[in-house]
C-alpha cells in the first residue's frame, strides 16, 4: 500500500498515542494508581506502528508482557486498556488480567502474555487455523530477543516453515533481557540470521524507523498472503525505560542510552512529515492536544469505573 499523507499522519498518531498512554502509565504507577507488574514500551514505537499498519481487523497479532504498544497499534480502546491497568471491571478483562493480559479477539488481538515466548507457538497455531480454513488472514508474532532463545521460538520458526504457513515473526531486538544484555545472551549478532536454520527469510530492519519496518514487514506479510510461509523479521530498538516500572536499570551504559534516546522514532517521524511538507508545526501540536485529552478521557473512564465484586471471581474463568 502507498505511503500516502493520510498514512504517514496516521502513523504520528499511533505512536504518539502509544507514548502518551504509557507515559501517564509510568506516572500513574509511581502515583501508586496501578497495582501489578508494569512493562513499558516507550522508544519501541515504531515496531508496533509499523508492522499493525499492515493488518485488518480479520488479521491476527500475539503480544507479550510488553504489550500495551501492539495492542494500540492493533486498534485496542485504550479507555478499556487504562480501566484494566487499575483493575476495574469495566477493563478488558474485567479487570481480572492486568497489563499482561489483555486481549481483544473481535479485533485480532490474541493476548498479551507474562510467559516471555509463549506467544509463538499460540502464532503459529492461529496462522495454522488461518490456513487450514482458507480465511486469508496473517499473523504478527512480537516477541523479545530474550524469547528468541526459548524453546518455543525454534519449535514455532520450524513448524511453521515446514507447514508453509502465513505468519511473520517479529523480534523487538531492545538488546536486553531484562537486566541481561544480548551481546552476554547470545553469540551472534543479528538475531535474524537463526532464519536460515528453518529455511525462511530473515532481515534485520532499523526498528526506530517506522517506515523501514513497514516496508520491510509489507514485503514478509505479502509472502505470507501469497501462500509463501512465514518470515523473521528483526526490528532493533531500545527500552527507555527499566524492564518493569521500579527497576531503575543501573545496569544499562548512559552514554548507549542517551545514543538511542537520540534515535527517538517520533520526533524523527514528525521532521519527516514537516519537511515533506505534509503538516505544519501546529498541526502537530494540535494532534498532540487530542492525543492528551483521549488519554486523560480514559483515566478519568478508569478512575470513575467500579471495582469488581467478590461474587463474580469465579466467573469468565473456566469455559463450559
Ligand atoms: C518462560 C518465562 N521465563 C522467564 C520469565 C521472566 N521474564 C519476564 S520478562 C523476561 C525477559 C524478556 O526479554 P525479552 O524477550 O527480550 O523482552 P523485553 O522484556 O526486552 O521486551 C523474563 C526472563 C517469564 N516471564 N517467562
Ligand atoms: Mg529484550
Amino acid at each position: 500500500m502507498e505511503l500516502t499523507k493520510e498514512r504517514l499522519v496516521g502513523f504520528y498518531q499511533t505512536m504518539a498515542t502509544i507514548r502518551t498512554f504509557e507515559s501517564k502509565t509510568a506516572e500513574l504507577f509511581a502515583a501508586g494508581k496501578i497495582p501489578g507488574f508494569v512493562h513499558l514500551y516507550i522508544g519501541e514505537e515504531a515496531v508496533a506502528t509499523g508492522v499493525c499498519a499492515n493488518l485488518a481487523d480479520t488479521d491476527f497479532i500475539t503480544s507479550t508482557h510488553r504489550g500495551h504498544g501492539h495492542l494500540i497499534a492493533k486498534g485496542g480502546k485504550v479507555d478499556l486498556m487504562m480501566a484494566e491497568l487499575y483493575g476495574k471491571a469495566t477493563g478488558y478483562c474485567k479487570g481480572k488480567g492486568g497489563s499482561m493480559h489483555i486481549a481483544d479477539v473481535g479485533l485480532g488481538i490474541l493476548g498479551a502474555n507474562g510467559i516471555v515466548g509463549a506467544g509463538q507457538p499460540i502464532a503459529t497455531g492461529a496462522a495454522f487455523a488461518a490456513k487450514y480454513k482458507k480465511s486469508g488472514a496473517v499473523v504478527a508474532c512480537f516477541f523479545g530477543d530474550g524469547a528468541s532463545n526459548r524453546g518455543t521460538f525454534h519449535e514455532s520458526l520450524n513448524l511453521a516453515s515446514i507447514w508453509n504457513l502465513p505468519v511473520v515473526f517479529i523480534c523487538e531486538n531492545n538488546m536486553y533481557g531484562i537486566s541481561y544484555c544480548q551481546r552476554e545472551h547470545m553469540n551472534i549478532c543479528d538475531i535474524s540470521d537463526r532464519a536460515s536454520a528453518y529455511g525462511i527469510p530473515g532481515v534485520t530492519v532499523d526498528g526506530n524507523d517506522v517506515v523501514a519496518v513497514y516496508e520491510a514487514t509489507a514485503e514478509a506479510f505479502k509472502r505470507a498472503r501469497n501462500g509463501d510461509g512465514p518470515s523473521l523479521i528483526e526490528c532493533k530498538t531500545w527500552r527507555w525505560r527499566g524492564h518493569f516500572e521500579g527497576d531503575p536499570g543501573t545496569y544499562k551504559d548512559p552514554a548507549e542510552q542517551a545514543e538511542w534516546i537520540k534515535k527517538d522514532p517520533i520526533p524523527r517521524l514528525a521532521k519527516r512529515l514537516l519537511d515533506l511538507g505534509y503538516v505544519t508545526q501546529p498541526e502537530i501540536d494540535q494532534m498532540n492536544g487530542a492525543i492528551a485529552a483521549k488519554i486523560g478521557a480514559a483515566v478519568q473512564f478508569a478512575e470513575s469505573s467500579p471495582n469488581p465484586v467478590p461474587e463474580d471471581v469465579l466467573t469468565d474463568v473456566y469455559a463450559n
